[in-house]
């Protein structure tokens, strides 16, 4: 049904916000019986791509260089590497260091998120080994002495790694202590619940599905709205040096 133009998808300079209604898949190389929705990339002015793969049973991700992180939304995959295997639920999550093989197959029709990023050494640590994990299983932390907030690190805290992925938890009602303004770039996707977000300067109703880039410096708050908690996943870049 079309919608006259209407949308709540907007591209701004520092800012995406991508609905579901605006998505369009498309095959990425070496992808099996799967497609992508490509929420951002560098073509859309981020320093990494996060996607949406959906795959049908027995369908593959292609290869990848950089590394991987995947979090898996829906159905069940199995992840093979040289050395491991692992079968992944709704709540599991991923990380593949850049030129680690691993192949990803899923079992039944199955949607997950999936980020990547050329990594960037330090020369003080090595780089981090692969790591799996189930979100239920990390540790919920409230933000600022919020309990209504709660924030799961999906990564461990170590300088190894150049990025972050959270799940951040808001009952019905919390919302962010401040307007945060900052150097790293976020990439969100809203898992459940919904409120508003504020980018820039425009308040923008959000809900379960809808998909957000936050550019450097990119003036964010949200609070949540409705009777039942809205929880979201979070990247961002971290423990590198501006200028690195
Ligand atoms: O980690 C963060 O910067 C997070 N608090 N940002 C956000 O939720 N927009
Ligand atoms: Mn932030």
């Amino acid at each position: 049904m079309h919608n006259l133009g209407q949308t709540r998808s907007t591209n701004q300079r520092d800012h995406l916000l991508h609905t579901p209604d605006t998505f369009v898949r498309t095959p990425l190389p070496g992808m099996q019986r799967a497609t992508a929705v490509v929420h951002i990339s560098p073509a859309g002015g981020a320093a990494f791509t996060q996607y949406t793969a959906e795959l049908e049973p027995g369908g593959t991700l292609g290869p990848t260089t950089n590394q991987r992180f995947l979090y898996l939304l829906e159905g069940a995959a199995d992840l093979a590497t040289d050395t491991s295997f692992h079968s992944l639920i709704p709540g599991s999550f991923a990380y593949i260091p850049e030129d680690a093989a691993h192949t990803l197959t899923a079992q039944q029709p199955t949607r997950l998120v999936v980020i990547e990023k050329p990594y960037e050494p330090l020369t003080t640590v090595p780089a981090p080994e692969i790591l799996i994990g189930h979100e239920e299983k990390t540790l919920a932390v409230p933000l600022n002495d919020d309990p209504d907030l709660q924030v799961r690190s999906l990564l461990p805290a170590s300088q190894s790694f150049d990025f972050a992925v959270n799940t951040m938890t808001y009952a019905p009602g919390a919302a962010l202590s401040q307007v945060e303004v900052h150097v790293m770039e976020h990439g969100l996707l809203m898992l459940e619940g919904g409120g508003i977000y504020r980018l820039g300067d425009h308040w923008y109703p959000v809900t379960a599905g809808d998909f957000i880039w936050m550019g450097p410096y990119c003036p964010q708050w949200f609070g949540a709205i409705g009777k039942r908690p809205a929880k979201y996943l979070i990247y961002k870049d971290w423990n590198r040096h501006p200028l690195s």
